[in-house]
């Protein structure tokens, strides 16, 4: 892997709004990164293995709850500041943010917003410091985009419940201490437990052979018989809009984190195409490689807006779900779509590990169907606009 040489863009002058604090815990997050992620990632995507030794780094940044208060372990940041960290993350590497994603908006938020006072004291200031990592159970073999099919069900045993069922595609699982499962009762209704590792009858087996984020561990989550402590439900939120609940947070992150993907694929084809020379010239003097950059430039500055704008709507508590939905849609498929772009402007060059540019494209093919497809981020926004539901 060539030496990290990123310089972010900034085509709009984006930092003239951004407060002090903003800007602190950004240049902390892209530090290090530069420093302690750059240097390892490839190698750790190409043998697929999640790098464990960034866990306490990310801690360190505050990735790990940046919005969740400091009582609780949190950094007790806003939510722009939130979106910086996961932009400058994945940047580094989207398995990476992924893994910061479940952590805080799948793990912790679900525990601070529906759990108990107990729950909250137990469980945030170990998975703030990374001592604890977490996952988070919604998708089934048989149920993915429709969430609420889910047949993973407890059954009230007096002393304790009763956990029977299995989650598919689950981030961080084969390592994780604690997972938060959502499961049905006996009334078909939805709650959120807290699984912890060592349950008996509870296994994480690994998902192998992915193409895409492949620094991300991915997982099984099996409950055979696991007898979960009753103090282990989520007592203050229920139905399939918990779950969601959590997913707006999660998505709002990746809104903002594809921008880190994006910009650093536009940098480094920036960087070579002045560099590289065909036909007597640098090829960034040839206008159809220029197209390229000034599109990607141009999507990378709209996406930066849009983040943005959402972060204030955020921050005042106004952002609504499908406006989320909007942001995580387009700027993942922004991103996707400079991925390719920038490859090409590397090529042969481009489809080796020597460029992260590679990496980025094939792991934003899980972000753009993790946190809800492309398509069911369109019909979010259908639905929102006309009113008529099309899912079903
Ligand atoms: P629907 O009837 O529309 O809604 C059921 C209840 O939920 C409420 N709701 C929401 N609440 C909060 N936030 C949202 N975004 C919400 N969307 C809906 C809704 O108001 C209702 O509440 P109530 O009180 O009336 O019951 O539900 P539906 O069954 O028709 O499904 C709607 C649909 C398709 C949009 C939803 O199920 C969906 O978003 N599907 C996509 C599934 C998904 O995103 N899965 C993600 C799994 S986790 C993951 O991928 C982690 S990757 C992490 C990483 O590695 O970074
Ligand atoms: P399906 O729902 O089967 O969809 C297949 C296709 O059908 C898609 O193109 C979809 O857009 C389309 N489709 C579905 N319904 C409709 C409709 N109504 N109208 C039009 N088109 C439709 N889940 C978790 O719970 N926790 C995790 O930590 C987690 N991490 C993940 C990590 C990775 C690497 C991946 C790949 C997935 C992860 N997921 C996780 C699961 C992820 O959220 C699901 O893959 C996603 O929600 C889609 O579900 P599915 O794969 O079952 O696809």
């Amino acid at each position: 892997m060539k030496p990290d040489l990123f310089e972010a863009p900034d085509y709009y002058n984006l930092d003239e709004l951004y407060s002090d604090e903003h800007k602190l815990v950004r240049d902390a997050a892209r530090e290090w990164v530069k420093r302690d992620v750059s240097p390892i990632i490839e190698s750790y995507a190409q043998k697929a293995e999640f790098p464990k030794q960034i866990i306490k780094g990310l801690a360190e940044i505050g990735a790990f709850g940046p919005y969740i208060p400091e009582e609780y372990g949190g950094a007790g940041l806003d939510q722009i500041s939130y979106g910086l960290i996961m932009q400058e993350i994945e940047r580094g590497d989207s398995g990476v943010r992924s893994t910061a994603s479940v952590q805080s908006s799948l793990v912790m938020y679900p525990i601070w917003a529906y759990g108990t006072e107990e729950q909250r004291q137990n469980y945030l200031p170990k998975l703030a410091s990374g001592e604890f990592m977490g996952a988070f159970g919604l998708t089934e073999p048989n149920h993915g985009s429709n969430p609420g099919g889910m047949t993973t069900n407890y059954k009230d045993m007096g002393d304790h419940f009763l956990l029977n069922g299995a989650k598919l595609w689950i981030s961080n699982a084969p390592f994780c201490d604690v997972a938060v499962v959502w499961a049905k009762n006996e009334e078909g209704r939805i709650h959120g437990l807290i699984v912890e590792r060592g349950m008996e009858g509870f296994s994480t087996p690994e998902t192998h052979n992915k193409w895409s984020l492949r620094a991300s561990a991915t997982g099984e989550l099996i409950f055979q018989d696991v007898k979960v402590p009753k103090n282990n439900l989520l007592p203050n939120k229920t139905g399939l809009g918990a779950p969601l609940g959590c997913l707006d947070s999660a998505r709002y992150g990746i809104a903002w984190g594809a921008i880190g993907a994006a910009m650093d694929c536009y940098d480094t084809a920036l960087r070579y195409a002045k560099e590289r020379v065909q036909f007597g010239k640098p090829i960034a003097g040839f206008q159809l490689q220029q197209k390229k950059l000034a599109e990607m430039i141009t999507e990378i500055t709209k996406a930066q807006l849009l983040a943005f704008r959402l972060g204030q709507l955020k921050n005042e508590k106004r952002a609504t779900s499908a406006q989320i939905s909007m942001a995580k849609r387009n700027n993942v498929e922004m991103a996707l779509k400079i991925a390719r772009e920038s490859r090409q402007i590397l090529g042969g060059m481009g489809i080796t590990g020597d460029y992260s540019i590679m990496r980025h494209m094939m792991n934003l093919e899980s972000v753009v169907t993790y946190e809800g497809t492309h398509d069911i981020h369109l019909l979010i926004t259908g639905l929102d606009i006309t009113g008529i539901n099309a899912f079903k």
